[in-house]
């Protein structure tokens, strides 16, 4: 209770952070994407991650008002990026399982598009493979509808979570986004590589982009680009960084 109580007054005073780290296409080295990632900064615990506190703000419901707060906040700064010049990318949002089946979920984006200005294309949704895949049919039309508003979508933690080929030929997505614990040991352990080629072989044919996560060393990098990978994430590009970084990261980069 005294958690769930310390989370309300964490979004009424502000005390959430959005911390932001890049997507980059492999051949072109471009960035595509900045995937939003939330942080609280407590006042005596410093900056504590999602996965201590989102599962209670699961329970309690707080997910709601708190993923409608990141999915503002990230529209927002992404419009203000554009505005300043920066290349045109998108901003990914993580969208937990509770705001998937949420009733008015179509209506808040829509109303969050329409009031930061941003265009649809440069929002995307990380929705994990399990949530997806726990109700395959809801999932199907829930998918179509944010894909006819012309947002990107990515199944995040894809590996993880039993898709079967029949399942995901219907789903109207168009990323698949490699696991980390695939990409960690994926040039010394042949399932880890098996797993993932496989899945770069399975996206490419499906037409669907395909993005490993947690990529911190040259060696991994050198076997996703063999593997015709197209994008990667991790430590080796960067580490998450606040907002006012962003800028600075990508004007060095050009
Ligand atoms: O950034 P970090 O490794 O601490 O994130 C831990 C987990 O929290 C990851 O699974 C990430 O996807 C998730 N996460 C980060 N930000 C958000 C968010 O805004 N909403 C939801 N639902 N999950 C998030
Ligand atoms: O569940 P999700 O896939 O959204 O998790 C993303 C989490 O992975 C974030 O908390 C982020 O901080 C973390 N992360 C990002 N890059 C790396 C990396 O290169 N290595 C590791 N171990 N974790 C990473
Ligand atoms: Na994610
Ligand atoms: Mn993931």
């Amino acid at each position: 209770l005294l958690l769930e109580t310390s989370l309300r007054k964490a979004l009424d005073q502000h005390e959430f952070r959005i911390y932001y780290q890049p997507k980059v296409d492999i051949v072109s080295k471009q960035i595509t994407a900045m995937e939003a990632l939330l942080r609280w900064a407590h006042p005596t615990l410093g900056l504590v991650s999602p996965a201590e506190f989102i599962p209670l703000a699961e329970e309690t419901g707080l997910i709601i008002p708190i993923g409608e707060w990141v999915l503002r906040a990230a529209c927002i700064q992404n419009k203000e990026w554009q505005k300043q010049g920066l290349p045109r990318m998108r901003v990914a949002v993580n969208l937990s399982g509770y705001q998937f089946q949420q009733r008015n979920l179509l209506e808040m984006i829509r109303g969050i598009l329409e009031e930061s200005g941003l265009e649809a294309e440069l929002l995307e949704l990380e929705i994990t493979e399990s949530v997806i895949m726990q109700n395959p049919d809801f999932a199907v039309s829930v998918l179509n509808e944010l894909k006819d508003l012309g947002i990107h979508i990515s199944i995040d933690d894809f590996g993880t979570g039993y898709s079967s080929l029949a399942h995901l030929k219907r789903f109207s997505i168009n990323t698949l986004k490699i696991d980390k614990s695939f990409v960690r040991d994926v040039e010394v352990n042949s399932a880890d590589a098996a797993i993932t080629t496989a899945i770069i072989a399975m996206g490419n044919s499906l037409n669907l982009k395909v993005i490993a996560e947690g990529v911190e060393t040259e060696g991994q990098l050198n076997f996703l680009s063999e593997n015709n990978c197209d994008e990667v994430q991790g430590f080796l590009v960067s580490t998450p960084m606040p907002a006012g970084e962003v800028a600075a990261f990508l004007r060095e980069r050009c």
